[in-house]
């Protein structure tokens, strides 16, 4: 029989804690009933684990952030949302979270301190530890607690994770609900070890067990780690033993688990040992019991009226696309003072950072070798000596958990700046971009307040790891922002204006232009506003579409071809890029070649041609032409890359459009 230790705790509080128990475990019951008359689609049961979700719920302060995953409706009681809006939330109504956007448990709510999953299980982790972050550099004492399953540690973003935690000794309290089973696969093929409390020695961690089905076993130990984490921050590892009693979810049946794991765990019953023990104490007894569960039934009747008279959200397709992006217009900064210096491109994109660090004092810049190294570019160098390295944070090599931490401190109001040694290692953390940053504003309107710093690009015989040209893949992913300037005055302004942005911004440096141009910029601190393009020279037989290093191919071009009067336009934004300039200039010449050193096949110049041949087709006197690199690898040899970049190739596509 399971013992409970109710030393500390007087009566009333052991019946809030049964109360807060049956409440998960009702509401699940009555889902499945539902499920069964086909009125809701799917369920993912936690009927067996609520222990653990409870035992935190009940363990934080309400204003410590937690991240639950799928099995956590514990979280979510305890945390006292109304149930009509989680039952709204479920049905995909309006009156959820997500305006019918999102399913299930994947919303995140700031009133409540909840930050919701998203499908992929390990990305949460990280966010878990920028929000820790942010407590840390607030120094507010607060603990942040994150779910995840056994399965789900099998994943990178596991490892990432806890190891950024330990490094940076973040306040979290990393919970892993040890079911022994990750959808059908067992325990034995997901992973080697015994139990996971093994790994805390790995990661320099301290790692507790405890029996995940008792709660005032979880309860007890959560609240003493969360009062020991408040006091001296640290991460921990905390290993709840547990059941799922139920299939992965409810269309996946339960063949692949053996029936005696059921009856063996059935006797571990969170809710029936803990009821019973309160019994055997007379703590409460059968007429109680019976006065609680009525209770809870007619609440959960009444919260499913409210859920099933309510409407489906309106469909509207401008609200969709509204919400994409933060709806705050970021601040316009215009310089103060005329007075100007001549800078490099790099030398002005650490002159945008400085002063952004400068003005906001919940800025913090992350990346590898950032600190006192300054940067493999040296884009920080000075940084830690002016600003503290609570604020230029080293990170170790993750660029998933750096991302995540960017999106998890935005989550908790700190902006942040996240430098990629290389954007060829942005792969590595794709994930985080895609479907956190991008995705959670339109999802539960959490914006996230984060700049990839991404040094792209070839021409310096760096070979296939270290020159490829990366921002289409960013540009087919709504919900970000991508600039990608091409002189040292917009690289300043549009890096401030970035920052200034709530939005997520992949923000693009060619490390070609990096010390190869200068220009006079402004010394004070101003913005370049996201998505305008600028005509860098004006014509009339052609317009040139580029950006980037592009806009300086075309530019050595027209000075070398001086017949040709072109619109050169540098788009600076390529999302959202700048179509009202776009077709003024192609309305005005007729003919358009668009530049890009990315590879021809799904490049941003595909996406340009397309919406130039819906919308300016009568205008038009020559085939839209795109200009682009090989569709191939970036090779290291110099000749091999010459032949690789659309350089040479543009002056005789040109030439040849212009006479056409
Ligand atoms: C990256 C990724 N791969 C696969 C899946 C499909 N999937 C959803 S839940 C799950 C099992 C998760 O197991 P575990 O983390 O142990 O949590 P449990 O469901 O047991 O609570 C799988 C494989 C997914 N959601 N994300």
């Amino acid at each position: 029989m399971m013992q409970f230790d109710k030393a500390g705790f007087d009566n009333e509080t052991l019946i809030h804690i049964y109360k807060e128990l049956l409440i998960p475990r009702l509401i699940e019951e009555k889902m499945l009933v539902l499920l069964r008359q086909g009125k809701i689609a799917k369920w993912f049961s936690g009927i067996g684990q609520e222990a653990i979700s409870v035992g935190c719920g009940l363990a934080l302060s309400a204003d410590e952030y937690i991240l639950p995953m799928h099995r956590n409706l514990g979280v979510f009681t305890t945390r006292k949302i109304p149930w009509n809006r989680l039952f709204s939330q479920w049905q995909g109504k309006s009156g959820g979270f997500t305006k019918g956007r999102d399913r299930s448990f994947h919303f995140g709510t700031q009133e409540y301190h909840i930050v919701g999953m998203i499908s992929h299980l390990g990305p949460q982790l990280a966010v878990a530890d920028g929000i820790a972050l942010g407590n840390l550099l607030k120094k507010n004492k607060k603990v942040t607690a994150v779910f995840s399953g056994d399965g789900g540690t099998s994943e990178g973003d596991f490892h990432e994770a806890l190891n950024v935690a330990a490094v940076w000794d973040l306040p979290v309290i990393f919970i892993i609900e040890n079911n022994g089973y990750g959808l059908s696969t067992p325990s034995n093929e997901q992973f080697r070890m015994k139990q996971f409390i093994d790994k805390g020695i790995g990661y320099g961690m301290e790692a507790v067990q405890v029996d995940g089905n008792n709660i005032l076993e979880t309860y007890s130990t959560i609240k003493s780690l969360a009062e020991s984490i408040r006091k001296k921050p640290r991460p921990v590892l905390l290993e709840c033993l547990t059941f799922r009693m139920r299939g992965h979810e409810e269309a996946s049946g339960t063949k692949y688990v053996p029936q005696e794991l059921f009856d063996e765990w059935g006797k571990k019953d969170p809710v029936n040992n803990y009821e019973n023990f309160l019994l055997k104490e007379k703590i409460i007894d059968t007429v109680m019991i019976a006065g609680l569960r009525k209770e809870i039934k007619q609440e959960i009747e009444k919260n499913l009226e409210i859920t099933f008279s309510e409407e489906n959200p309106v469909v509207d397709k401008q609200n969709e696309l509204n919400d994409m992006y933060h709806p705050s217009s970021p601040d316009v900064y215009v310089a103060s003072s005329e007075k100007k210096s001549e800078k490099r491109y790099l030398d002005a994109i650490t002159d945008g950072m400085r002063q952004c660090m400068q003005r906001h004092d919940n800025l913090v810049i992350m990346g590898q070798d950032i600190a006192e190294y300054g940067g493999v570019f040296k884009a920080t160098q000075g940084f830690v000596e002016e600003f503290g390295r609570a604020r230029v944070r080293n990170t170790p090599i993750c660029e998933s958990a750096i991302i995540g931490a960017g999106f998890g401190l935005s989550i908790n109001g700190v902006k942040s700046i996240v430098e990629m040694q290389f954007a060829d290692f942005v792969t590595c953390g794709f994930n985080q971009i895609i479907n956190n940053l991008a995705k959670s504003h339109y999802r539960w309107g959490q914006h996230a307040d984060v700049v990839v710093r991404m040094p792209t690009g070839a021409g310096v015989n760096a070979g296939p790891f270290h020159s490829q040209s990366n921002e289409a893949w960013f540009v087919h992913t709504p919900g970000l922002k991508v600039v990608y300037p091409a002189f040292p005055s917009d690289a300043k302004g549009l890096l401030i204006a970035s920052v200034e942005d709530p939005n997520p911004v992949m923000f693009f440096e060619h490390k070609a232009l990096y010390r190869s141009i200068s220009e006079e910029i402004f010394d004070d601190y101003y913005t370049t506003e996201i998505g305008k393009a600028r005509v860098v020279r004006e014509g009339n037989d052609i317009t040139i579409l580029t950006y980037g290093l592009g806009v300086h191919w075309a530019l050595e071009t027209l000075n070398k071809n001086q017949d040709i009067s072109a619109d050169l336009v540098d788009l600076r934004t390529l999302l959202p890029w700048d179509k009202e300039c776009v077709e003024a200039s192609v309305k005005k010449t007729g003919r358009v070649i668009i530049l890009h050193e990315d590879t021809l096949v799904g490049g941003v110049g595909g996406e340009i041609a397309a919406h130039l041949g819906e919308h300016c087709f009568e205008y038009l006197d020559a085939p839209v032409i795109r200009s682009a690199s090989l569709d191939t690898p970036v090779p290291m040899n110099v000749d091999l890359e010459n032949n690789f970049l659309p350089k040479k190739r543009f002056e005789e596509q040109l030439k040849k459009l212009v006479g056409y």
